[in-house]
């Protein structure tokens, strides 16, 4: 067993061995549950697909808030690589609401800023974007050199707040902070829930209300789940945080349930809004087709409504006879093909419940920086152990004591564990994926370049920084976070787009008829060692 995965690490020094052995599954569902170390430090130089801290608080969680304008502390390099390159699709929802995601904005330090300190300059940009855009929350995102001169973000925010009257939040979401993007989820988070949620007082005024949390409308994903959910009956007081607005996000601990759909860079609001607010929070995946009508049925079950119950029912056949043939053709262009998914989070485990229903197997996936909870599922949750303004923030993992279901309302859960309703399925990838199937935390490009040989998937979606690199290798590659600009994949029609462009990909891969140069001929000439 685990004989790919050897032929892997057997090219490995013996330190880095140890480390990435820890990090390298190849599932056995043995006696023993599978385990993969997760949420640790990369190996210095082993190319990492990793991003940072700055990049999961300004551009994941807080950039996509169309109503709040974003203002980078920083050099503007770090403004200019995250200005809309995530594709989290924004427009005003009513006439005259203001739409900033287009937008960057940003102190652009320069090297007297560093020495003489950025605050003034910073205060001085947010009087202009006032002036200019008065918008009603501000977020200052600080980058990498800020938290080594010590600028004082929280002061200005709090400055700001006293002047304007507006909601203004300082971040210290330096980018060498924590050991990944996870990092900055968890500070957004903590700001979002201290700063916003809870602030307005408008509640629902439909029977049945959720928030959807993580869910950043990459491609217009959450514009088609928000339509399934208004169809049936739902009112959506709020989307963490795609196409999302403060004025929204400040009234969503007044809603039923949370929908937790990205199950990694916002599960913290789910418990915090729990203990704070009462608000239960369920699992949800609308990405594939079974994947939608489950967690619609699951959502059915917590409301435990009759006629919603009915409704429900009523919307998943309407949406499927729609999708029907478009479906069984994608379908017998795709069955019996193999994929591998390798991205940041959560999607590395959604999209294979979508790939099933084409049937397609993933047979190597992995994430950049998810932690345990995520490969593992029930027993495992993460835990915080500083606050999000202190300098030190980390985030451990650790076993879980009591039962799972404490996260839900008791009675409810029990109801439907009676009725045989699963309720666990999207609840960690390992137990969705089969046995000699290899999984890799924290992947890098070399790993990619071995396990693409040894397990010759017919498609690997990735992101920008390996996609070409696995093509030129012949082996097509589709982006699972920017869907190579197309989408929406999620929902049911989303899951026809998928269909379409995955066959599109795979019966049109030029990449597989060339034979690259350096296959043919010597790339680098010279002399060893200088002989
Ligand atoms: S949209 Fe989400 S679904 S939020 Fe997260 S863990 Fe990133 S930006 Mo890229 S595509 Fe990716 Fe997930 Fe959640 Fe996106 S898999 S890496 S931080 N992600
Ligand atoms: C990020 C954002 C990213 C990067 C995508 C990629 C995204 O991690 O900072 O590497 O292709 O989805 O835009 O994950």
């Amino acid at each position: 067993m685990a004989k790919e995965r050897d032929m892997v690490l057997d090219q490995y020094s013996s330190r880095v061995y140890k480390n990435r052995k820890s990090h390298m599954t190849q599932l056995e569902f043995a006696e023993k549950p599978d385990e993969v170390a997760a949420n640790t430090r990369a190996i210095p130089g082993i190319i990492t697909a990793r991003g940072c801290c700055y990049a999961g608080c300004k551009g994941v969680v807080v950039g996509p808030m169309k109503d709040s304008v974003v203002i980078t502390h920083g050099p503007i390099g770090c403004a200019f690589y995250s200005w809309s390159t995530r594709r989290n699709k924004a427009k005003p929802s009513y006439e005259g609401e203001p739409n900033f995601v287009p937008y960057s904005f940003c102190t652009d330090m320069r090297s007297s800023d560093i020495v003489f300190g950025g605050e003034k300059k910073l205060e001085e940009g947010i009087d202009e974007i006032m002036r200019l855009f008065n918008p009603k929350c501000i977020f200052i995102c600080s980058t990498c050199p800020i938290g080594l001169i010590g600028d004082d973000v929280q002061a200005v925010a709090k400055r700001v707040e006293e002047k304007y009257g507006v909601t203004a939040i300082g971040y210290s979401c330096e980018g060498y902070k924590g050991v990944s993007q996870s990092a900055g989820h968890h500070i957004a988070n903590n700001g979002l829930m201290r700063h916003v949620i809870g602030k307005g007082e408008e509640a629902p005024k439909g029977k049945f209300s959720v928030n959807l949390l993580g869910e950043y409308n990459i491609g217009g994903d959450g514009w088609e789940q928000e339509r399934i959910l208004k169809k049936i009956g739902y009112e959506v007081v709020s989307v963490f945080t795609g196409d999302g607005s403060y004025e929204t996000i400040k009234n969503s601990h007044l809603a039923d349930l949370n929908l937790v759909m990205c199950h990694r860079s916002i599960n913290y609001i789910a418990e915090m809004m729990k203990t704070k607010y009462g608000v239960d929070w369920i699992k949800v995946n609308f990405i594939g087709v079974g994947a939608t009508s489950k967690s619609l049925r699951m959502m059915a079950k917590y409301f435990n409504d009759p006629e919603l119950t009915m409704r429900t029912e009523e919307v998943i056949a309407e949406e499927l006879a729609e999708i029907n043939e478009d479906m069984e053709y994608y379908k017998s262009k795709l069955k019996g093909k193999t994929a591998g998914i390798f991205v940041g989070g959560s999607r590395s485990h959604h999209y294979q419940m979508l790939l099933r229903d084409f049937g397609m197997e993933t047979t190597i996936a992995g994430y950049e920086f998810a932690h345990r909870d995520d490969y593992e599922g029930r027993d495992i949750i993460p835990q915080i152990k500083a606050d999000a303004d202190s300098k030190n923030i980390e985030e451990i993992t650790v076993e879980r004591e009591s039962g799972y279901e404490d996260r839900y309302s008791e009675e409810v859960m029990n109801q439907m564990r009676a009725e045989g309703v699963e309720l666990d399925t999207y609840d960690g990838m390992l137990k969705d994926m089969k046995k000699g199937y290899m999984v890799v935390d924290d992947y890098n490009m070399f790993e990619t370049d071995q396990l693409i040989e040894e397990y010759k998937p017919d498609i690997f979606f990735s992101g920008i920084k390996d996609k070409y690199a696995i093509q030129h290798g012949g082996v097509v590659s589709r982006q699972m976070h920017s869907y190579d600009y197309s989408g929406p994949y999620a929902g049911f029609r989303g899951a026809v787009n998928f269909g379409r462009d995955v066959s599109m990909s795979l019966y049109t891969n030029a990449w597989a008829l060339v034979k690259p140069p350096w296959k043919v001929t010597p790339m680098i000439e010279g002399t060893l060692g200088g002989v």
